[in-house]
């Protein structure tokens, strides 16, 4: 494959990019206007976030100990060829390496605060939409990053929830980087926790972050995907897949198996999952194949109160949903998206192993199949 970067055709490929997309991709700051209320963060503890890859979430308190805070992190932005299904490439730009982006984890009233990096070594202009927070575009406005730039933006989170956040770096950009991988999540837990239906505190034992991802990948007069060396040079025929609306693959976490097998998701009977689900670009329907969603907060707004005992759940494209689950009787569990060819033709299915112990009184094979007598 020819590497078009140290051919040092970049900046070609960025001229003609322009032309293409007819948006401009200066990377020049939104005016913001005249300021009529500074940044109340005077004497706020400064923490740091070690941001972690998807399915994991970074270490965190449910209830929210002292005061508000200014969470600090930083994240790279990575475009890599990435694998999505077997012998299945794609030219992806993501947050931190991995689709989806590393969840972030505050509490309302604290502050995120960002510093987003786009190495020299990328070829396309970045930035970042949060769903969680107030103007500019979501920030989107501020952060637009050439390669060779970092940004800082720092937003008060005042609203509780799970949100998604992505690239959206102006016209047709906006689309071919969420659609290349460009989206995460973020939860803003209220300081006080989660309650359930009746406003009584919920706590997780553990917490899962799934990607729901579209993938448009095209395909030669064979029928063969095909394979770009640049984000740039897979553009035009990919947004000919991107119109058709239809994807050619749908992963959980970056790739059709990522969260199957050894990697499927782990817990014990009697302990309580919260799952968080996103989808940046398409709208999706979870589904845990022998559970349920216990407490749902669909459309992912931890001010309302949830909806108990789903069996299916949507996530409408551009949000995150999270539901909490005990497990009740031990073994493997899909989790899926219940269009069920998305699921299994594909690839939008993950694994949930659980170990414990039968309980026959809630399920038992009373015959073993056997000739009809
Ligand atoms: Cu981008």
């Amino acid at each position: 494959m020819v590497n078009f970067k140290k051919l040092g055709l970049s900046i070609a490929i960025a001229a003609s990019l322009v032309a293409f997309s007819g948006v401009s991709l200066s990377g020049e700051a939104l005016e913001v206007g005249k300021v009529g209320v500074t940044a109340q963060i005077q004497g706020l503890e400064r923490v740091t976030q070690e941001l972690v890859a998807p399915p994991f979430l970074p270490k965190h308190d449910q209830v929210a100990k002292g005061g508000p805070q200014i969470v600090e992190m930083t994240m790279e932005i990575v475009e890599k060829e990435m694998e999505i299904a077997p012998g299945v490439f794609v030219q992806a730009m993501t947050f931190e390496g991995t689709n989806p982006g590393p969840m972030i984890v505050a509490h309302v009233n604290d502050y995120v605060e960002l510093t987003l990096k786009n190495p020299k070594t990328n070829t396309m202009v970045h930035n970042i939409d949060f769903h969680a927070s107030t103007g500019a575009l979501g920030g989107g406005g501020l952060t637009n990053v050439a390669p060779g730039e970092q940004v800082v933006l720092r937003f008060k989170a005042t609203k509780a929830g799970v949100f998604v956040y992505h690239c959206a770096p102006g016209g047709i950009m906006i689309p071919y980087h969420v659609v290349s991988g460009m989206n995460g999540a973020i939860m803003i837990l209220p300081r006080e926790g989660l309650k359930d239906e009746k406003g009584q505190l919920v706590t997780y034992d553990k917490a899962y972050y799934i990607g729901e991802q579209d993938w448009y990948v095209p395909q030669d007069k064979d029928g063969k995907f095909k394979r770009y060396d640049a984000p740039v040079i897979a553009m035009g025929d990919t947004m000919e897949v991107m119109k058709t609306l239809t994807p050619t693959h749908l992963t959980f976490n970056g790739k059709v198996g990522a969260l199957t097998g050894e990697n499927a998701m782990t817990a014990k009977v009697d302990e309580t999952v919260l799952f968080i689900h996103s989808q940046a670009n398409r709208d999706s329907r979870v589904h845990l194949i022998g559970g349920h969603g216990d407490l749902v907060w669909r459309g992912g707004s931890f001010n309302d109160t949830p909806a108990t005992n789903l069996e299916t759940w949507s996530v409408v494209g551009g949000e995150a949903a999270a539901a909490l689950y005990t497990f009740k009787q031990p073994g493997l569990y899909a989790y899926v998206n219940h269009n069920l060819i998305e699921a299994i033709m594909l690839g939008a299915a993950a694994h949930v192993t659980v170990e414990g112990e039968w309980n026959n009184d809630l399920m038992e094979q009373v015959q073993k199949p056997g000739p009809i007598q």
